[in-house]
């Protein structure tokens, strides 16, 4: 039997159809708008059955034996109701907001993650904690700041196209299918990235740009646009406020100032302001690359303005604004206590800027536990994560976590972070959930992702288990459902969708038809109404109303101020197409055949520190040091290391973070810079 449902193997949600024979799960493939022979295919999709069926799933609930020795097996109502009790207790002792909940990126970003929001503001706790600040929610406060939501580039249709840190060849495959197509029909590709991935070597440009210096380079840009009059004037005239402070602001950075600074030539800079500017339409595919800094918000403002100056937004094959699905919102903020503050009160404005995201600085939360600032944290739940690997600064991270009183867990797998619990609630998989997910809420169409097989072993989809939660804490009322269809057709109520009927329309379902320049009807979702390049409520709150309107700052890169004892850049990644983050580095078939943990090295790099291929290489920082093979490579710039990410399940040895820094936060969205960092290289001598 087929079945159709979205993968969430990665946060790319690709539309998917399984096959189950026998209750199984076979195989499954990746829908596309290409032709067969030209989809891209997905070896972590291809390995969905033994990841599913991993003989190293966790498949009952485990709960610490008395001695802390080790875990012992229970069944799921002694595991709840220990849970339930722990909850209780830390209320009784210290507070309903002594207790957190923290959620990783994983299987269930979108509508589910309301849940736990729920169930947190039933029990009094502001404390549910994302990981936006280092994923992408820096970035779409950015755009929604701009113009009101994020917007998408749609480069199937586009003639210019601008990929602005982001790798989807082996990160996102929908969208560089997209961008393969584009191609094919004559579109210019320019790539801004300091490694030469195999995008950027196919690539009409590269721009081989410093780490952490891409808002120098879109403010340069904006500069020449408008110096040059290449701006969409009837665009910025009528849609837009705040041009001539934007235009006052991007004239402390002409291209000549900012090519030495950003490792990039002057030339090469205007070029690319006036490619972009006159070839229409253009996208910018902006990605993972710039978050991770601290200026993550001001940099990607610039790069929204960017679109905006140059008339591109919301045009076909321009940056396209979303037409989300209404939704209810399941949130009880209106439960809290008047005086109820969350751990990341420092950063408010990212707090609030969307009604559903909530709290995303999760560096807010070792603070709390480990410095009792603003007040002590005493229980964490991780749903769907795995932070003492995946958190900048792991050494602290750690310490953090050992230090909880209360630790919970809900993970598929046994992980570094799942070692340091209390208990660890078993999780079903995302073929075995039915979920809406981001993806199928952001935008139309919509998808559901529908369970395909029923969970393996002892596991429960997260849903299952919030909802119990609540139940067992008393909250019945506020968690009625019993089934996911039911949660979901009540969340889906305003837009007059069932999940049944999401069923039927496996390859899509479309509740509003597709509309560009929606702009000319109807307001941008900004205060003004208009495209804001001066922010009032940023200028409000004491921050640049213009992005990089008081310059650039501190230098973004870690460490920079002690470049004397740590003389090279290091840079995060990249991700590899066979695992996403710390996942499946425990699943044989993934593990083989890949490159394995590597760092790439430039050949001159390589001959200064002695170094051959595949000698094992000693890296650290300020933070600490960790080991792994070198790979003689030209994809990066000498003085400038590429380290595997996320292998720090597989060996805690070769653990990423145990070199990144969590101690200084941007401004606004409390980002601290764990993808740029100095380091220093040694060679490992064979014993
Ligand atoms: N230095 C550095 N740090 C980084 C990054 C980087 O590039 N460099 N990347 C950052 C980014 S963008 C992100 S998003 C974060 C990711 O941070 P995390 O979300 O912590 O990372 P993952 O390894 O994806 O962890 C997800 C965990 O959820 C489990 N899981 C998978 N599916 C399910 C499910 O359905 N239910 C439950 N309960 N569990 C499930 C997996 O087994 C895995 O252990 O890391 C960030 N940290
Ligand atoms: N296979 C796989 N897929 C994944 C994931 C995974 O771990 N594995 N993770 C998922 C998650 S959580 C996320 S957030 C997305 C992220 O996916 P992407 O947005 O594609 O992000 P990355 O692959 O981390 O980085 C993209 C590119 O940015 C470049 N880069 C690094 N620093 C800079 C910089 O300072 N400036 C510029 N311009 N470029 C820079 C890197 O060299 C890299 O080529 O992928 C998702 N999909
Ligand atoms: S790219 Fe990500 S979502 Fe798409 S099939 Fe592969 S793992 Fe699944
Ligand atoms: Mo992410």
């Amino acid at each position: 039997m087929k079945f159709d449902s979205v993968c969430r193997l990665c946060s790319s949600c690709c539309p998917i159809e399984a096959e189950v024979r026998d209750g199984r799960l076979v195989s499954a493939q990746r829908k596309s708008f290409l032709a067969p022979e030209k989809r891209l295919s997905c070896p972590k999709l291809a390995a969905a059955p033994d990841i599913v069926y991993s003989p190293r799933r966790l498949m009952k609930p485990l709960i610490r034996k008395e001695d802390g020795s080790d875990f012992r097996e229970a069944d799921w109502d002694e595991a709840l109701d220990w849970v339930v009790a722990r909850f209780l207790h830390h209320r009784e002792k210290s507070g309903a907001q002594s207790v957190a909940w923290l959620r990783g990126m994983a299987a269930d970003w979108g509508a589910p993650w309301d849940y736990p929001n729920r169930l947190m503001h039933a029990f009094g706790s502001p404390n549910t904690i994302g990981n936006g600040s280092i994923c992408f929610v820096g970035r779409e406060f950015a755009h929604s700041y701009t113009y009101g939501s994020m917007a998408f580039p749609e480069a199937r249709n586009a003639r210019f196209i601008i990929v602005w840190g982001k790798n989807d060849g082996n990160t996102a495959l929908g969208a560089a299918e997209a961008v393969s197509y584009a191609r094919e029909q004559g579109a210019t590709l320019v790539v801004i990235d300091p490694v030469q991935t195999a995008l950027a070597r196919q690539a009409d440009i590269w721009l081989q740009i410093k780490p952490g210096h891409d808002g120098l380079l879109a403010m340069a840009m904006i500069h020449q646009i408008i110096e040059e009059k290449l701006y969409d004037a009837e665009f910025v005239e009528r849609y837009t406020i705040g041009f001539e402070q934007l235009k006052e602001a991007a004239a402390r950075y002409p291209a000549e100032e900012v090519a030495g600074r950003t490792w990039l030539a002057a030339d090469q800079i205007r070029q690319l302001a006036r490619l972009y500017a006159t070839t229409k339409p253009a996208c910018i595919i902006d990605g993972n690359g710039l978050d991770m800094h601290r200026e993550v918000f001001d940099t990607t403002r610039a790069i929204a303005m960017l679109r905006a100056l140059t008339g591109n937004l919301d045009k076909p094959g321009g940056d396209v604004l979303p037409q989300p699905i209404p939704l209810r919102n399941l949130q009880l903020k209106d439960r809290l206590p008047a005086d109820s503050v969350p751990i990341t009160c420092d950063y408010p404005l990212f707090n609030s800027f969307s009604e559903t995201w909530g709290n995303q600085v999760q560096g807010c939360l070792v603070d709390a536990i480990l410095e009792e600032t603003p007040y002590p944290v005493k229980m964490v739940v991780v749903q769907t994560g795995n932070p003492v690997v995946t958190m900048a600064d792991s050494t602290r991270t750690r310490e953090a976590f050992c230090k909880l009183e209360t630790l919970v867990v809900i993970e598929m797998f046994m992980t570094e972070t799942a070692r340091l619990a209390d208990v660890i609630l078993p999780a079903a998989s995302c073929f075995e959930t039915t979920q809406l997910n981001r993806f199928s809420i952001r935008n139309n169409p919509m998808y559901l992702q529908d369970a395909v097989i029923p969970p393996v072993g002892d596991t429960w989809p997260n849903w299952r288990i919030v909802f119990e939660l609540g139940r067992r804490l008393g909250f019945a009322e506020e968690f009625p459902w019993q089934t996911a269809e039911e949660a979901i057709d009540y969340q889906l109520g305003p837009a007059g969708v069932t999940a049944e009927k999401l069923r039927q329309n496996g390859n899509g379902l479309r509740i509003e038809e597709l509309r560009y320049e929606k702009y000319r009807e109807q307001p941008f979702k900004t205060p003004s109404g208009k495209v804001e390049f001066f922010s009032r409520r940023l200028a409000e709150a004491g921050l640049p109303g213009v992005p990089f309107a008081e310059g650039l700052g501190d230098d973004p890169i870690s460490f920079a101020d002690q470049s004397d004892s740590y003389p090279v850049l290091g840079i995060s990644g990249s991700r590899n197409i066979r695992f996403t983050n710390s996942q499946f580095f425990n699943i044989p078939s993934l593990l083989q055949g890949g490159a394995g943990c590597v760092v790439d090295i430039h050949p001159e790099d390589a001959r200064h520190y002695d170094l051959q291929e595949g000698d094992r290489v000693r890296i650290e920082s300020p933070k600490g040091g960790i080991e792994m093979a070198a790979r003689i490579s030209a994809t990066v710039r000498p003085g400038t290391v590429r380290i595997a990410w996320g292998w720090g399940n597989y060996d805690p040895l070769s653990n990423l973070n145990t070199l990144t820094e969590d101690d200084r936060r941007g401004r606004v969205t409390g980002t601290s810079t764990s993808r740029s960092f100095m380091c220093r290289l040694s060679k490992v001598q064979k014993k």
